[in-house]
């Protein structure tokens, strides 16, 4: 990372920190107390039929001062389903007393979380009337619960026409007036302390709901460009709210969601946010996800915005579905001419009709001041100190702070326009958004030449020039700079993120209109994340799971990855933001396809017991399994697997100086047609040795299982300190069953 970029960042956590001291000012004791996540575990004598046993059970653990004290309760959350344990306020001395406690597990303070469309449905293959959609029944019957924001209720993505009721099983609440909730949005809750609703005051969470799940609306546009019908992935699945941010999101209540969303029936969980962890263990998301997963929830989650750096990627678990971030084919094409007629393709969503088409004397902030770093990245009231930029067209360097608030502060300080031209770590990542000024945004190598530019020339000057939505745009999908990466620390075995699906300038349903400030019923906003990626995969997986009622959350993730797109429309191999071919640890298995997930041929199923042998591989103690399975586990008299044994659609291969050769087996389960013969095609990572046996499949019923042999040798040829690349492929005369092989040859 750039240093001055450090620079800004470390002073921002440094002014954050001031504001709270100087904020902070409850009573002393009070100011001591933390929000911790305790773990517990019952002996095994100990059986709690009633949710209120295991509450005082819980309590006994509080220290018995504070354990009745009704003025200032500690205990926050009692969990039932995600873990055994519970979120209480506490000082490290009262833990401390805690730690000596019979059944006492672990304590620790809470973390709190960052939170990480029109044309998306199309893009991927999803048309009205035909197809996977018409096929899938649009996701009916399904619900979705996404934990975000909220929701803004009244907007028209979450109309109900055409939809059903919800489904028997389901116990959720509604806890707007009545009137808010409907068929589509079947429950809305909120879980922070510091709340009374769940309306979402931010506009994440009605974006990601919408994305996952909206109903049609015609005319969707965001000042009059990506115009067109929005429409989530699962039009008839339906909507549960959880709101856990608002807008920071605290472990203790995203728990208490998970462990809600449970009791209440969804059939998928839509997080799109979360922080990293060095092992699956201490991640309390994952541990929810676990018992999630075992009631046969599927669980989709962001891969994180802390791309492209390697190792940033979040939600490490196999049973978790980690959604990386990559762009669709639509453009909204902002121009920057330069005097010497050189020409830059940006991208910005606002594009006023009005705005001159001459030149305009052309700027760069960082120029004004060399020694105030604000001012290069337009930091608010960086800029005024100077009369330097009234009038013209000021270039700022991206990071630090949000986009918009850069062509604010240039706004603010009389500037006309701006280009904003991106960081080395951004690449060609460009977001198209909602400006307040005349802007647009350049790649790094194009920032490069504007700034060669105005450093040659005394009067330098610029138009922009605005061209509208754009669509086939054939490099697509590319993936986003900020996607995060593998490989996966916590499980080096298992190949993370698992797919890419579209995040990068998403338009979905915004509670408040851009135009006017003014809370409306129908406007939208462009964003871009893997926040946004994250709903895509939720409603695929609820499409699949309304076309597969049968199928395990694991059977659909296979589905969604052994048949994922590894070229782009140009049928070239799928580029990072670079413009190179993306490296396996960027796209994990690729792109996903919808219509090809629905019929995949062959699954690699993984029941919920199958987990117990690979996380004692992962040296685990008993403790630390018996978290996840929540009852006592021995290792010892379990079966113990290396991760890359678990029954992954996936390989990653680590080879070390003691270890050159490895032997995994798969098992595969016909989902295709009864008879079918598959033959194995492999393309070997450079300076790996790949051998399957045996080298044909032959089914004769549905459901019927087959295993294979894998072994993976490292030739004298293989590189050393570096990543190769290749692949596994069952082929029938209908279908191809696609397995990413990555390796490490360290
Ligand atoms: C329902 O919403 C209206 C308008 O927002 C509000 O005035 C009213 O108090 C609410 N009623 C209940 C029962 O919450
Ligand atoms: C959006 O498209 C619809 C249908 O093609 C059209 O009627 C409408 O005028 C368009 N709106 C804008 C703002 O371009
Ligand atoms: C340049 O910025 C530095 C640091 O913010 C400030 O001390 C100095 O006064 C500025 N100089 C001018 C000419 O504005
Ligand atoms: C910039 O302008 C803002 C608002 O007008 C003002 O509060 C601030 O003091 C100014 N900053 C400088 C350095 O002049
Ligand atoms: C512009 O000129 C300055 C001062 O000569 C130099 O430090 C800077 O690297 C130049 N920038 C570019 C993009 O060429
Ligand atoms: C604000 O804008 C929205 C759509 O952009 C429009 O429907 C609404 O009427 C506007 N409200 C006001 C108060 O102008
Ligand atoms: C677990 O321990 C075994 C035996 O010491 C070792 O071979 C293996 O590599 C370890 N696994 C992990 C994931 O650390
Ligand atoms: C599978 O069937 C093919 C012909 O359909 C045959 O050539 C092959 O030997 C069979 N493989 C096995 C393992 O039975
Ligand atoms: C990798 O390192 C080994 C041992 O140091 C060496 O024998 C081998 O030639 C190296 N391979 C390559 C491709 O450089
Ligand atoms: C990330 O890993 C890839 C593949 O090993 C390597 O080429 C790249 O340099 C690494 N990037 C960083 C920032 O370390
Ligand atoms: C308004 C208020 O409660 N102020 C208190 C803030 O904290 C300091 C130091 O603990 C107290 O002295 C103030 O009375």
């Amino acid at each position: 990372m750039d240093s001055n970029f450090m620079f800004i960042l470390s002073l921002i956590c440094i002014l954050n920190f001031h504001f709270l001291e100087t904020f902070a000012n409850e009573t002393q004791e009070e100011s001591k107390l933390e929000t911790y996540i305790v773990h517990v575990e019952a002996p095994e004598t100990q059986i709690f039929t009633q949710s209120e046993d295991l509450k005082s059970w819980y309590h006994s653990f509080l220290p018995t001062i504070t354990a009745s004290s009704s003025d200032n309760p500690r205990m926050i959350y009692s969990y039932n389903n995600v873990l055994k344990g519970f979120a209480a306020r506490l000082s490290p001395d009262e833990v401390k007393e805690m730690e000596k406690k019979p059944g006492f597990v672990s304590a620790l303070p809470e973390k709190v979380l960052p939170l990480h469309t029109t044309h998306s449905p199309n893009f991927l293959g999803l048309n009205q009337n035909m197809g996977f959609w018409r096929d899938s029944n649009y996701g009916k019957g399904v619900i979705i619960g996404v934990l975000d924001t909220g929701i803004f209720p009244d907007h028209p993505s979450f109309n109900d026409e055409g939809m059903p009721p919800p489904p028997a099983k389901w116990k959720g609440k509604c806890e707007f007036n009545v009137t808010s909730c409907n068929n589509k949005l079947i429950g809305a809750r909120f879980f922070s302390k510091e709340d009374n609703t769940p309306l979402d005051e931010d506009g994440h969470g009605t974006h990601t709901a919408s994305t996952a799940a909206g109903n049609f609306v015609k005319g969707a546009n965001l000042f009059g460009n990506a115009n067109g019908t929005a429409v989530g992935m699962a039009p008839l699945a339906h909507l549960a709210i959880y709101k856990v941010c608002s807008p920071f999101c605290s472990e203790s209540d995203i728990l208490a969601a998970m462990d809600t969303a449970i009791d209440d029936g969804v059939d998928v969980l839509s997080i799109s946010l979360g922080g990293l962890t060095n092992n699956l263990y201490s991640d309390n998301i994952v541990l929810g996800a676990f018992t999630a997963m075992e009631k046969g929830i599927f669980v989709s989650c962001s891969a994180g915005n802390s791309g492209p750096y390697n190792f940033s990627v979040a939600h490490e678990a196999p049973w978790i579905l980690t959604v990386g971030a990559s762009t669709i084919d639509r453009m909204i094409r902002a121009t920057a001419v330069l005097g010497n007629n050189e020409l830059f393709e940006g991208e910005s969503a606002f594009q006023p009709m009005d705005f001159s088409s001459a030149f305009l004397p052309l700027v760069y902030a960082g120029m004004l001041n060399s020694s105030d770093l604000y001012a290069q990245y337009c930091f608010p009231e960086s800029l005024n100190k100077t009369d330097v930029i009234r009038g013209k067209i000021v270039v700022c360097e991206s990071g630090g702070i949000e986009r918009i608030a850069k062509g604010q502060a240039v706004k603010d300080a009389g500037g006309t326009a701006m280009i904003l031209v991106n960081s080395e770590r951004y690449g060609n990542t460009i977001a198209a958004e909602a400006h307040v000024l005349p802007a647009t945004q350049l790649s790094y190598a194009d920032g490069l030449k504007v700034k060669a530019y105005i450093n040659s020339t005394l009067n330098p000057v610029a138009k922009i020039l605005f061209k509208g939505t754009l669509i086939g745009d054939d490099r697509a999908p590319v993936v986003a700079a900020f996607s995060s990466r593998g490989p996966n620390f916590a499980s080096p075995g298992i190949l993370k993120p698992d797919i890419l699906g579209p995040g990068l300038n998403i338009l979905a349903a915004w509670p408040v209109s851009l135009e006017n400030n003014t809370k409306t019923k129908s406007t939208f906003n462009i964003l871009s994340g893997t926040s946004m990626s994250c709903p895509h995969l939720s409603g695929v997986a609820a499409l699949l799971k309304s076309s597969h009622p049968d199928w395990s959350p694991a059977a659909i993730k296979s589905a969604i990855m052994t048949t994922a797109d590894v070229l782009n429309l140009a049928k070239q191999p799928i580029e990072d933001d670079k413009f190179l071919p993306a490296n396996i640890f960027a796209t994990g298995s690729g792109h996903v396809n919808p219509s090809r997930a629905n019929d995949p041929g062959l699954v690699y199923n993984i029941q919920p017991e199958d987990y117990i042998p690979y996380l004692c591989g992962l040296n685990y103690t008993n403790r630390q399994v018996g978290t996840f399975v929540q009852r006592s586990v021995k290792c010892s008299t379990e079966s113990s697997i290396p991760d890359g044994q678990l029954n992954y659609p996936a390989f990653a291969i680590t080879f070390t100086v003691q270890s050159n050769s490895q032997t995994y087996t798969r098992t595969v389960t016909n989902v295709g047609e009864p008879k079918s013969s598959y033959s194995v095609e492999i393309v070997r990572p450079p300076g790996v040795d790949v051998r399957v046996e045996p080298t044909t499949l032959n089914f004769s019923e549905i459901k019927q299982k087959m295993m294979y042999r894998v072994t993976f040798n490292r030739l004298a040829s293989a590189g050393n300190n570096t990543v190769v690349q290749g692949f596994l492929k069952w082929d029938s005369d209908r279908y191809s069953v696609r397995s990413p092989i990555a390796v490490i040859l360290s």
